[in-house]
């Protein structure tokens, strides 16, 4: 496939905070214990900045990213992720990345994030309720993590779990949801290189209400195909059950693109609303991406499957 810069994207745009990160900034447990000594090669250089991905729109404000959140794990109003997220204990913290593939792993996050290639993306994020964002985040493709355990040829979708605690995930004492929190996504899509686990947002470690340690982040798709907490990492070999879609199947599909044609049964997905924004805008279809991922949709019916 080939990839160009969108319109809206520009080669010069390096500034914003994204060159200078240091690694050590998203390591819980060195941050935490001042271990700076550890992340050692800290590495500045290594995060690199994928200015080719990266929209040039103004983004929304830290405090809105981090203040208006759906995460039912911890309550289904905007701001309950924000006031009762604080008791999740985020280290240690595994993911097991298994299914398919010939190496199976059970990986510690720290080592996770100091062996991964940071990147600051500024991501557009529609979520299917229509409003969204403008986020940049620190993470890096996750297409690196899947080869890092050798997926077979049965690997054609890969599923994701979120953790369930619900000592310390005060919305899981209510079955909103069927925990955990599942999401899925088919293999050409999970390892296209916009598709980014975050660790990071605003040049700082993932706040908890955004889903630290790590999270799932697929631009061209509405928000909620982006898992928070994420504990397990499956490749699988048939369509992978998600949330959502268990609890509403005629309101959310299993690819749940960004489509301004197609309405959500109880709601229009032609325009969104900007957060800190007063005019409502025009949706756009795959959430202004397509010239990178609509390749992978070419000869489907995308109002079927939606
Ligand atoms: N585990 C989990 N992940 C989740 C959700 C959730 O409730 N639980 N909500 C989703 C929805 S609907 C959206 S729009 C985004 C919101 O991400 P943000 O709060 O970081 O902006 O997270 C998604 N990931
Ligand atoms: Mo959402």
């Amino acid at each position: 496939m080939l990839i160009r810069n969108a319109p809206d994207l520009t080669e010069n745009e390096v500034t914003h905070h994204g060159l200078y990160l240091r690694r050590r900034e998203f390591l819980g447990a060195t941050a935490g214990l001042g271990l700076t000594g550890l992340a050692g090669a800290t590495s500045a250089a290594s995060l690199t900045y994928a200015k080719g991905f990266s929209t040039t729109e103004k983004a929304t404000s830290k405090e809105d990213v981090t203040s208006y959140n759906n995460f039912y794990e911890f309550g289904v109003d905007k701001g309950d992720p924000a006031q009762n997220a604080g008791r999740l204990k985020t280290r240690p913290w595994t993911v097991r990345i298994d299914g398919e593939c010939e190496a199976p792993r059970t990986v510690d996050i720290d080592s996770l994030i100091k062996g991964a290639k940071l990147e600051e993306r500024i991501y557009r994020m529609r979520c299917v309720e229509g409003w969204s964002m403008v986020i940049p985040w620190v993470g890096f493709p996750l297409k690196d993590l899947i080869a890092s355990v050798k997926p077979t040829s049965k690997a054609k979708y890969v599923a994701f779990e979120t953790l369930v605690r619900p000592s310390e995930m005060s919305g899981q004492a209510w079955n909103t949801l069927d925990w955990p929190y599942r999401e899925g996504l088919r293999i050409d899509e999970a390892t296209h290189p916009l598709t980014l686990m975050a660790v990071g947002l605003y040049g700082d470690a993932l706040p908890n209400q955004n889903g630290a340690p790590l999270r799932l982040v697929v631009p061209w798709k509405y928000g909620f195909k982006g898992g928070k907490s994420i504990v397990r990492i499956t490749l699988t070999d048939k369509q992978p059950a998600t949330a959502w879609n268990r609890l509403a199947p005629r309101e959310y599909g299993f690819y749940s693109n960004v489509n301004p044609a197609v309405d959500h049964p109880r709601w229009s997905q032609a325009t969104e609303r900007r957060i800190g924004e007063f005019r409502r805008r025009e949706t756009l279809p795959f959430n202004g991406y397509g010239e990178y991922v609509a390749d992978l949709y070419r000869g489907m019916d995308l109002k079927k499957n939606f």
